[in-house]
């Protein structure tokens, strides 16, 4: 079975490298089908990253939800409309079924053939050597689209009368038939999870999916699980941190480039070992990962930064989208969102576009009050655009500039230190 490996939804490096580098470990020691995806646009430096140690970047999925097409029955086959009644007739008996779908010469469907539709014609007639094409075909009620994610038609296919659901792609051709009892089955892959463990932070269709593993560095908030799973989890600056730790537990070397990639994902999240979040072990892994590489942690971080400012790249609307939390704690329901900008004069200046970015997901997600964190890793400090909810704001330990920010200089982390102010603003 397929198990894919994925960090949060609005990825950063970390949570890009760890998927990487773990479904590295996995792959060695037996997983056979594994694969690490990234919960939507794989962040520029990640791409950086990938292109530096000429691996192939993990793939950016938009959801994990289970579609029809992975319910297709594989052992059904499907009818030419040029075969003969007859032949056919006999492929549904071998094969103990009542019904079966027909495609056309351009393979597109055109019914469903069953036995009990062809019995007026059996006695008028008794004459099956007929094609199929041109036999009385049966068309049911629901064809399904392969793309419709299942739990969209679950309830609907439950109700029908039918058992056999033939189905087509957007074009109408047949691609194969859905039976009713594929919807007890297992679904057809499962999750890892790398950098979060909360449902409302990881890729869309995740509560849908098994999780059999997670390594994270999170407050923990997982809901309860059926049957034991592997969980990682330390107080460490990076989720790569602990997947190096699983190597040299497992008695596994990465290779130059997954001890790289590694390295990338403990540089960006600590800022090269500045953020309050460091700890030893990231120290201790970073030297040892450094050995097997042969580049050092500066020069990894340097080729990150080096790739161009976020807000001469993107919009407004996707700067405060790329990596934005929400939070629902405290009654209220607020995005806090983070970006890294050495360029301060930029920012200022981009503030009114900004502002009406979340303004705007403010009305569109029913927030009560969204942030943008500015962290400068270079100078080791951030500035806070505000928007919604005042009496938060007045809460919060932070002085206004002159052009209208909160000052938080030494704030680096979010986790560490801006939320936990925001959550006491809220008390
Ligand atoms: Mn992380």
């Amino acid at each position: 079975m397929k198990t894919y490996i994925c960090g949060h939804r609005n990825p950063d490096v970390d949570s890009v490298t760890s998927a990487y580098a773990l479904a590295d470990l996995r792959r060695r020691t037996g997983m056979a089908d594994v694969e690490a995806i990234c919960a939507g646009r794989l962040p520029d430096k990640a791409r950086w990253v990938f292109e530096h140690f000429g691996v192939a970047p993990v793939r950016a999925k938009r959801d994990v939800y289970v579609r029809v097409r992975h319910l297709i029955d594989k052992n059904l086959p499907m009818i030419d409309s040029s075969s003969s009644l007859v032949d056919a007739l006999r492929k549904l008996e071998s094969i103990g079924e009542s019904s079966l779908p027909v495609r056309d010469s351009e393979g597109k469907f055109i019914g469903m053939l069953s036995p009990a539709r062809l019995l007026n014609l059996f006695l008028s007639r008794g004459d099956l050597t007929i094609p199929v094409g041109r036999a009385p075909l049966h068309h049911c009620a629901q064809t399904l689209l392969e793309s419709d994610p299942v739990h969209d038609i679950r309830l609907a296919t439950l109700r029908n009368s039918h058992n056999h659901f033939p189905v087509v792609d957007e074009n109408g051709v047949l691609m194969g038939t859905l039976l009713k009892r594929a919807f007890a089955e297992e679904p057809p892959f499962r999750m890892i999870l790398v950098d979060h463990n909360e449902t409302d932070q990881g890729i869309p269709g995740l509560d849908e999916v098994p999780v059999i593993e997670v390594v994270d560095h999170h407050r923990i908030s997982f809901a309860a699980t059926k049957e034991p799973i592997r969980y990682t989890a330390d107080v460490v600056g990076s989720t790569c941190t602990l997947v190096a730790k699983m190597f040299r537990a497992t008695g596994e070397r990465p290779t130059r480039e997954t001890a790289g990639i590694l390295i990338a994902g403990i540089v960006a999240d600590t800022l090269l070992f500045q953020s309050p979040t460091t700890t030893d072990d990231d120290r201790a892994m970073c030297t040892w990962l450094e050995k097997i590489c042969g580049e050092t942690a500066e020069s990894i971080m340097a080729g990150m930064s080096s790739v161009e400012s976020p807000l001469q790249s993107m919009t407004a609307e996707q700067a405060i989208a790329s990596d934005a939390k929400t939070y629902h704690e405290g009654g209220m329901r607020f995005v806090l969102a983070q970006i890294e900008e050495t360029n301060m004069a930029l920012f200022h200046q981009h503030m009114p576009e900004l502002s009406a970015a979340m303004e705007t997901a403010m009305r569109q997600k029913g927030l009560d009050f969204c942030a943008l964190m500015v962290t400068d890793p270079v100078r080791g400090s951030s500035e806070l655009l505000y928007c919604g909810a005042e009496a938060v704001r007045r809460a919060l330990p932070y002085r206004k500039s002159a052009e209208g920010t909160l000052l938080m200089p030494g704030v680096l982390s979010r986790k560490k230190q801006l939320l936990p102010e925001v959550l006491a603003a809220l008390a």
